[in-house]
């Protein structure tokens, strides 16, 4: 088995600043990491990027969170007049530590009322999540206290359409003390259903309260697209330990999470490492919930191959929730390769 650990100075991207507030040579805990989701929009093409990346150590992270309607892709060739925060349907991961202070500024630039909702944070719903008007902006804070992964979504009635409209987000707090075990890779997942009805001709489909209201969903997705990691399997290497956090947006609909082939030996409800649970075929990630799972593909044991996940709700998954992981024997170069020497 090839434990690499995940390495936690690969926030790099774009639109990413860790600014140090202290004196010269103070650690990293004293720097202020902020996130302007307007300029770092998380890749769609050719999926949905899932990999997702250690949180940094600043102690303090803020996070500019823009909301826009965009036109989106929920299955092939299939578009959709969607509402996002940051400009992608889920919106994009938010990673913080248990403690670290966490600053919000969201900024409607759509054309009508919006809001956000942390399911990770102990604050008055009528203070941070209320609903903002089309220009307006509302900055609010709290304290990651509680370790898990979370859903966040927009609030704002009906919160149905809001959410089916694809207004949500993970945020991942990873525990002060980890998880308790190493792992090569970690993915978000995150399960919703859309309820499309026909447009005007050459339009995007557009929403149908009327079968949001009766659950009588189009689509149900992982990560804002049908079938995506199908045609494009998750990628992981013979011996990885992977992790999975998983969260269930709805509006309606719980995931029934399961990998045809392989066998959870750890899943966390909510994503707090004190609930632990062993040797787990599915869990059901309530709508609105969260959960993290982890499995090892190892020779023998859910070795090289390929692995569905899907929601086991199978009417569901036959709607788009099912994906690929492809299992590879981690490629060996020469001066690696014992038999060469
Ligand atoms: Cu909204």
């Amino acid at each position: 088995m090839t434990h690499r650990k995940l390495f936690t100075s690969s926030i790099a991207a774009v639109g990413i600043a860790i600014v140090a507030i202290g004196a010269k040579g103070q650690p990293d805990s004293a720097a202020v990491q902020y996130t302007d989701f307007g300029s770092t929009k998380t890749p769609v093409g050719p999926a949905f990027r899932a990999e997702v990346q250690p949180p940094s150590s600043a102690r303090i992270k803020e996070f500019r969170i823009p909301i826009t309607h965009e036109t989106i892709e929920i299955a092939d060739g299939v578009t959709y007049e969607g509402w996002t925060f940051g400009g992608t349907v889920p919106g994009p991961t938010i990673r913080v530590r248990e403690g670290d202070l966490v600053r919000i500024k969201l900024v409607n630039e759509s054309p009508m009322p919006h809001s956000i909702d942390f399911h990770s944070a102990r604050i008055p719903w009528d203070v941070a999540y209320r609903s903002i008007m089309p220009g307006e902006e509302l900055s609010f804070e709290f304290t990651a206290r509680d370790p898990g992964v979370y859903l966040v979504h927009c609030g704002t009635p009906p919160v149905t359409l809001h959410i089916m409209q694809g207004m949500y987000l993970a945020i991942i707090v990873d525990p002060k003390e980890g998880w308790g075990t190493e792992v090569d890779k970690e993915f978000v997942i995150v399960q919703s259903e859309f309820y499309a009805q026909p447009n005007d001709a050459g339009r995007p489909l557009q929403a149908d309260f009327v079968s949001a209201m009766d659950k009588r969903a189009k689509y149900v997705v992982f990560n804002g697209k049908a079938f995506q990691y199908k045609a494009n399997p998750l990628q992981v290497d013979l011996g990885d330990r992977v992790r999975l956090f998983v969260v269930a947006a709805g509006p309606s609909f719980r995931s029934d999470f399961h990998i045809v082939g392989a066998i959870f030996d750890r899943v966390y409800p909510d994503g707090n490492p004190l609930n632990v649970l062993e040797g787990v075929q599915t869990y059901t990630v309530p709508a609105g919930g969260g959960a993290v799972f982890e499995t090892v593909f190892e020779e023998g044991a859910s070795g090289v191959g390929l692995y569905p996940f899907v929601t086991h709700a199978f009417a569901d998954a036959e709607k788009g929730a099912v994906g690929l992981i492809q299992v590879r024997s981690p490629v060996v170069t020469a001066s690696e390769d014992p038999t060469t020497q």
